[in-house]
């Protein structure tokens, strides 16, 4: 494994599927992919959209969310600091991995989101905070998972912001406590859940996501440690899916960690298969390890040509039978709207700006995007929406690979219609209910981890942040590219 991969790649994503699609109808498969690290750093797009920045400026945006954010942060840390989660209505609190037992979510998810913005005495005492209080030493399960990508992530991108060996330390404590729930499966792939202090396992009943989102974080914990262990076991975890995909190249959703046996037949973009996706993609842009590179190619070949489904002029991705390529659903999660930046980033800006365009059109119909919908009428499945980053990442890294104002724009709205809709006494609530605007009262931590950062990069040219090399995690957190 190497600390920054060099190579250029080509782009094996041709534009199958895309006939049809409104306004593209003629679009061509990018020429090339973008050298892993890296995105086209200053030059806008051909055919870019010729839009004119709002009054101020795209700076005056960014201040706005750096105030908001700040405003936030004095929220949480006047009325529930180092819990996990505040509840932004009532001002009370929410634990999210162990009822009753904080572990400062919320203050782990922040911490690179305050650096880059340059919230100094922000990030200074969510450092202290974190210095005096975080312990992993707690008997109970945590799900390996959310641990991993809000956890591990958040320590891992504070401490390359600030290169401080003791948020390294705890990362490595918390990696070698969660590499069990790894090592004690007979397939490699992960149990759901692992005592932090005991080491017991269990919910082998798994799935795609839980499987495979762990090699960024992983890898990143063994590039700085100098161990391989956790890269290993998070490959081997990749692999044993990858090599039981079905004849059509594709994996259905649900797996045995144990007996590594399928648990249902339905191949999904969205969750809870999503992430999986993502990190093959991510890992060879981290590490350059063509492994990874070499199944992403394979499997989002198949997923292009079984799922892509094209409805009144629009890209959507169509959960599938992995075993006979049968259409079985035309719902989509919102969760699966960051795939328009993940197609940008490997190099298809064409289909990344079709897909993220078919979520537009939903989040000009409701203002904020309901938590699934059936593509076929728009209309919602699922009506909440859990304060969710995924139009506003897809945004971003559209923008980053093509430097369209179009996709400051459509953030843009993204930023105002939360802070229409969303903003109360002390925060940011969830809905739990788009179309007639009801709130809920919570907060959830990857708020503080993906929207602001996110909105801050697209609209601040942020000084920290190396716009021509860089990452973020499937969370936002940042593991290559902080400028010091
Ligand atoms: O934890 C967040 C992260 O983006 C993810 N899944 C869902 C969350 C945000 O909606 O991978």
């Amino acid at each position: 494994m190497r600390d920054l991969p060099r190579r250029s790649v080509l782009s094996l994503l041709g534009a199958a599927g895309l006939a049809g699609v409104s306004g593209i109808a003629t679009a061509q498969p990018s020429p090339s992919a973008p050298t892993p690290g890296s995105s086209n750093a200053d030059a806008p797009a051909r055919g870019a959209t010729a839009l004119a920045p709002p009054p101020g400026g795209w700076r005056a945006v960014a201040e706005d969310v750096r105030t908001e954010t700040r405003w936030a942060w004095k929220s949480y840390v006047d009325r529930a600091f180092g819990h996990d989660q505040i509840k932004p209505v009532s001002g009370t609190v929410e634990e999210f991995f162990v009822p009753g037992h904080p572990m400062g979510l919320t203050v782990v998810e922040a911490l690179d989101t305050l650096w880059l913005m340059e919230l100094d005495t922000e990030f200074a005492q969510g450092v202290a905070w974190v210095k005096a209080n975080l312990n992993f030493d707690v008997d109970a399960p945590f799900q390996v998972f959310e641990t991993n990508i809000r956890m591990l992530g958040g320590l891992l991108s504070a401490y390359h912001v600030s290169g401080d060996a003791s948020l390294l330390a705890l990362a490595r404590d918390l990696g070698d406590r969660l590499l069990v729930a790894f090592t004690k499966s007979p397939t490699g792939i992960p149990y759901r859940y692992v005592n932090l202090r005991t080491g017991a396992v269990s919910s082998p009943e798994t799935n795609l996501a839980e499987t495979g989102t762990y090699i960024t974080e992983f890898g990143s914990l063994s590039n700085w440690t100098g161990d391989r262990k956790y890269y290993n076991a998070a490959k081997k975890a990749l692999k044993y899916a990858y090599d039981h995909r079905t004849s059509y190249d594709l994996l259905p959703w649900d797996v045995h960690a144990e007996t590594g046996a399928w648990r249902n037949r339905y191949a999904t973009i969205g969750p809870p298969a999503d992430s999986y996706y993502e990190y093959l993609w991510d890992g060879w842009h981290l590490f350059g390890d063509r492994d990874l590179k070499a199944w992403w190619d394979t499997l989002i070949k198949a997923i292009l040509r079984h799922q892509t489904d094209v409805v009144n002029g629009r890209l959507w991705f169509s959960q599938v039978d992995a075993f006979t390529g049968a259409r079985d659903s035309r719902t989509q999660s919102e969760l699966a709207s960051f795939f328009g930046g993940l197609f940008a980033e490997s190099g298809d800006t064409t289909r990344g700006r079709a897909y993220h365009d078919s979520w537009t059109a939903v989040q000009d119909r409701y203002g904020v995007l309901p938590e699934g919908i059936n593509y076929t009428s728009l209309r919602p499945t699922s009506v909440g929406n859990q304060l969710r980053p995924e139009y506003a990442d897809g945004a971003l890294f559209l923008w980053l690979a093509t430097r369209d104002e179009l996709y400051r724009e459509r953030a843009h709205r993204h930023y105002q219609q939360m802070k229409q809709t969303s903003r109360t006494t002390y925060g940011y609530t969830i809905l739990t209910d788009v179309t007639t605007g009801a709130k809920g009262d919570f907060c959830p931590g990857y708020w503080w981890s993906e929207q602001l950062k996110y909105y801050w990069l697209i609209f601040g040219d942020a000084r920290r942040f190396d716009y021509t090399s860089h990452y973020l995690s499937t969370e936002g957190n940042i593991f290559l590219g902080a400028k010091k």
